[in-house]
């Protein structure tokens, strides 16, 4: 067993916030991937027409390259629905686009992500019930699917709720469904979470996909986050999932998606 290692890419048209190193047609960065050493690829997809399944499952077995998550911020960022929204409609349309993406998940065998997909505690509205409405319906169809959720903790100056890994580990023991697990990311962890490799230690259990990206969301290696120790900590506690490179494009796509590799390698 050994700890896995993928790259987010996403479709040319994708917004900056998609935070991936390659914006282009899905199989030429998977190609690029596949060349620089990576085991897999993360998508990050808006809706689940922007996937020529076919097509990408013959790159999958060319390469030997992996897909084990589907990322879901774009539905956010991109259309502003969300699973809290005020307005029923936009939440239904949330759950809607989430489902589409976890059925192109289905065919890959991938995970899917909640970050900020959740949307945001609004003032006045019961956020947190619409919240478990949302994320119970499509709990249902990922049981149908059999895809894994994984909620993600996101920093304050993103989302205003589930911050921090102990207040997501408290959410998903509460839902308690057995297609729900955590993702922790290290650069929201910089940022919420008393201690990287405690907190890792503390929630081994529910941890089962890592997004990572330095201290200023550059390539591992471009920040000031301990790499060795993040990797080291994975390993002592058992972890043998996919860790995922999520970061800016700077200074060049390519040149980020080198340097990450380049550093995580020496570790993993
Ligand atoms: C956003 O900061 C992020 O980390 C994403 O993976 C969550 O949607
Ligand atoms: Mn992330």
């Amino acid at each position: 067993m050994s700890i896995k290692l993928s790259v987010a890419i996403a479709p040319e048209n994708a917004l900056m916030s998609a935070f991936v190193v390659f914006r282009d047609r899905l199989e030429i960065s998977l190609e690029k991937a596949a060349r620089l050493g990576y085991d897999g690829v993360e998508l990050a997809l808006l809706n689940k027409d922007q996937v020529n399944i076919p097509s990408i499952k013959k790159m999958l077995s060319s390469t030997g390259l992996e897909i084990p998550m589907v990322s879901t911020g774009q539905i956010f960022a991109d259309t502003g629905v969300n699973f809290t929204h005020s307005d029923k409609s936009k939440r239904d349309k949330a759950v809607s686009d989430f489902t589409g993406l976890m059925e192109v998940a289905s065919e890959f065998g991938s995970m899917v992500n909640i970050g900020r997909l959740r949307g945001m505690l609004n003032e006045g509205d019961p956020s947190l019930e619409y919240f478990r409405e949302s994320i119970d319906k499509s709990l249902i169809r990922a049981d149908e699917l059999g895809v894994t959720v994984a909620l993600e903790p996101v920093n304050r100056y993103e989302i205003n709720f589930l911050n921090s890994c102990a207040q997501c580990a408290a959410m998903i023991e509460s839902i308690n469904h057995k297609k729900l697990v955590m993702m922790p990311d290290v650069f929201h962890m910089n940022i919420e979470d008393p201690s990287i490799e405690g907190t890792l230690w503390k929630y081994a259990e529910l941890v089962k996909y890592v997004h990572l990206a330095d201290s200023n969301r550059w390539a591992p290696g471009r920040g000031h986050l301990d790499f060795q120790s993040i990797i080291r900590a994975l390993k002592d506690i058992g972890f043998d999932g996919y860790t995922s490179v999520e970061i800016l494009p700077y200074p060049e796509p390519d040149q980020a998606a080198l340097d990450a590799v380049t550093t995580l390698r020496k570790y993993l």
